[in-house]
């Protein structure tokens, strides 16, 4: 039995945890984190690729950007492909000159815990029935065991930053909490391989067969992803069958020129939208995953737990620095604003995109017309171009040209 004192107690190591950590450490904020899962399942687990400038700047600012800016691919545009043919959002043209950086969350996981290591700041990996505790007082604790022994860490709050089926969420009561949900009646199936990317920008496909995704982590690595039943396994999947698969939905020239080889990693995701409401409950706020999900499509998820964060760490900074609440009592409020917008338009980058099973027909007609009415009205264009790129932060909508 060990008891541990520190200001900020960070359940869970993703992006969200580790990004938080970093901040507050720059802040001159003393942090722990508690994970679950060991260093390298963490790193192991293959999950987003697009980072918006909001998420750039805000890992500028917490140092942890090196690798990132030397590395990461910075992408003007991405394609449409539907009807056997591809169309070009130009994202930089139609926002003003903004863009993504195609980045795995794998490396920023992997600079956030590098920064964490040589900062000397204390992790505990494989923490077993991690449990919160007093979060409605003025002293919460959190306590979990370790080779054998149960330890506590008090501290002045907790963040709940351990993604979609954590312990932060689902320690509050059920009356202090609503939760809005939407299942999808399809998942992706996703493989990584070391092969060259079939274009130099992300493809969105839009076929009768079913969604596609061409993706990339580098000019040597891709990321390929085809909707897939949602009960099916990836055991159903040999490499060849992918391949084929994704080959039947994309236009004949991307066909023809894709370059396949052994995947390195295979997996099925579901499709979710889900947010919880509110995202504080006294000394306890939730971030990331925790607190809500997007389907894939829209490329939302890390970006919403990093501008999650973001407002936690300003908040508490504003806390510790000048004894204000203002931040903090404000966090879930301004969070969620920002959140239902990108729910918003990852449900309807999804719905767009993906062929639905009980679909008599109309569906995929209406699909069509949007796709086109999309390709062809710079309006329409700019719409889905300045909500992929991301939203301005609140206080700054004037910045959307
Ligand atoms: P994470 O990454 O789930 O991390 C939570 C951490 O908490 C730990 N944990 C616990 N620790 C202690 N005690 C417990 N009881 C715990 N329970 C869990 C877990 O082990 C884990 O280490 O949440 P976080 O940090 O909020 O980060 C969120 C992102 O991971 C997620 O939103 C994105 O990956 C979503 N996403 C994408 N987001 C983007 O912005 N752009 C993309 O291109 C993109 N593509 C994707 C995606 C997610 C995908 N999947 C698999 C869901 C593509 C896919 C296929
Ligand atoms: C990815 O590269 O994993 C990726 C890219 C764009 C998305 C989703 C996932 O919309």
């Amino acid at each position: 039995m060990t008891i541990h004192r520190t200001q900020v107690a960070i359940v869970g190591a993703g992006p969200a945890g580790l990004l938080l950590g970093q901040l507050l450490h720059r802040y001159g904020i003393d942090n722990l984190i508690v994970e679950r899962q060991g260093a390298d399942y963490v790193l192991g687990r293959i999950r987003a690729g697009v980072l918006e400038q909001t998420t750039v700047d805000l890992l500028d600012e917490a140092g942890v950007s090196r690798r990132l800016h030397a590395e990461g691919l910075v992408h003007d545009g991405y394609e449409l492909c539907f009807g056997g043919a591809r169309h070009r959002i130009d994202l930089a043209a139609l926002t003003g000159g903004k863009h993504v950086t195609v980045y795995g969350q794998t490396e920023v996981t992997r600079d956030l815990m590098e920064a964490r290591a040589a900062a000397g700041l204390p992790t505990v990996y494989e923490a077993k029935n991690v449990a919160l505790h007093d979060f409605d007082g003025t002293a919460p604790r959190i306590t979990y065991e370790r080779d054998g022994a149960t330890h506590t860490v008090e501290a002045d709050f907790i963040a709940g930053c351990d993604g979609y089926h954590g312990a932060s969420r689902a320690s509050v009561p059920e009356g202090a909490i609503r939760t809005y949900e939407k299942i999808y009646p399809f998942g992706w199936l996703g493989i990584l391989a070391d092969t060259p990317p079939v274009s130099h920008e992300l493809i969105y496909t839009n076929h009768d067969r079913g969604f596609a995704l061409c993706s990339m982590r580098s000019p040597t690595r891709t990321r390929y992803y085809v909707q897939c039943p949602l009960d099916d396994k990836v055991e159903n999947w040999s490499d060849a069958a992918f391949w084929d698969e994704l080959r039947r939905r994309l236009d004949p020239a991307t066909a023809e020129s894709l370059v396949t080889g052994p995947s390195i990693e295979k997996s099925i995701a579901p499709l979710r939208s889900f947010v919880a409401e509110p995202m504080r409950f006294g000394r306890l706020f939730l971030a990331g995953d925790a607190a809500h999900i997007v389907p894939p499509t829209g490329a939302k998820g890390l970006n919403l737990a990093a501008s999650d964060v973001r407002h936690l760490a300003y908040a508490l900074r504003e806390f510790y620095g000048e004894r204000s609440a203002a931040g903090i009592d404000r966090y879930s409020e301004v969070c969620l604003r920002r959140i239902w917008k990108a729910e918003r338009f990852s449900w309807w980058f999804t719905s767009l995109m993906h062929k639905f099973p009980d679909d008599s027909g109309i569906t995929a007609k209406l699909q069509r017309a949007e796709l086109d009415y999309l390709v062809g009205s710079r309006a329409a264009a700019t719409t889905m171009a300045e909500n992929y790129v991301g939203l301005p932060f609140e206080g700054a909508a004037a910045a959307v040209a």
